[in-house]
């Protein structure tokens, strides 16, 4: 998969990049990741990208022709997807990070300061996605939020393809609790079936973990999940 981001603080995804899984993806060729400087688009001597409003107000808007310029130049020879992030965006879940997943090129957006001249969303935008309803001081963290999770979709790039499988979520239910040694911490013991060896058993009480994780802490979640029969049974005795 290819993803080109354009950032006037390309500097902020260096380490990003190229660590743990995202490093190893890239390097092996699963992932190409293009970050481009908006600043490099512009003829400005000054490398000048925003200007006051139209209408006055306070704050400054990021100037359309780099971006446009930028978009272009990353798009030739390839048809990416282009998504814009930004709170005026629909809010990113797991069914829109596997939509994008599933494109073979992505270009992000990233602006900053009051936003950027509307017609750059007009003219070469397919879509604005938000991260969640809180406000940013600019794209770069949304893009790499979405790289992250999009990654994780690429196939070859999580190792272990079946934690993504078993990834909240996907089954729409949290996670059951995890623990590792020691086996007391403070006085706290390791549930006893996890020490049984029995495997059946171990699986019975990660589902009913699961259930319960989700009836208590995201009853939301619940509501939308398509249980079965025998989950909506163990699911009341845990009630
Ligand atoms: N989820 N921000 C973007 C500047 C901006 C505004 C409008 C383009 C259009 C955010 C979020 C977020 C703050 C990033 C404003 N750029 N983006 N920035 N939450 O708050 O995605």
């Amino acid at each position: 998969m290819w993803i080109g981001v354009v950032t006037i603080f390309p500097e902020l995804f260096g380490a990003f990049l190229s660590t743990s899984l995202i490093g190893r993806a890239r390097q092996s060729g699963r992932l190409q990741i293009e970050v481009r400087d908006l600043r490099d688009f512009t003829d400005d001597p000054h490398r000048v990208v925003d200007d006051e409003p139209y209408g006055g107000g306070g704050g400054m808007v990021m100037t359309a022709p780099p971006w446009l310029r930028a978009v272009r130049e990353l798009s030739a020879g390839r048809s990416p997807r282009r998504v814009l992030l930004s709170p005026q965006g629909r809010r990113l879940d797991d069914a829109k990070v596997q939509e994008l997943a599933a494109e073979p090129e992505l270009l992000l957006l990233c602006g900053r300061y009051e936003g950027i001249d509307e017609r750059v969303r007009e003219l070469v935008v397919d879509e604005e996605v938000s991260i969640g309803d809180y406000v940013l001081s600019g794209g770069e963290l949304p893009a790499m939020v979405l790289v992250e999770a999009v990654s994780r979709c690429v196939p070859g790039v999580v190792q272990q393809q079946s934690s993504v499988e078993r990834d909240s979520f996907r089954s729409g239910l949290l996670d059951h609790p995890h623990y590792t040694r020691p086996a007391v911490v403070e006085g706290l013991a390791v549930p006893p079936v996890l020490l049984s060896g029995d495997h059946a058993a171990i699986e019975r009480w990660r589902e009913r973990e699961a259930l319960r994780a989700t009836a208590t802490k995201r009853p939301d979640l619940l509501a939308a999940a398509p249980l079965t029969a025998e989950q909506r049974a163990v699911l009341e005795t845990c009630k």
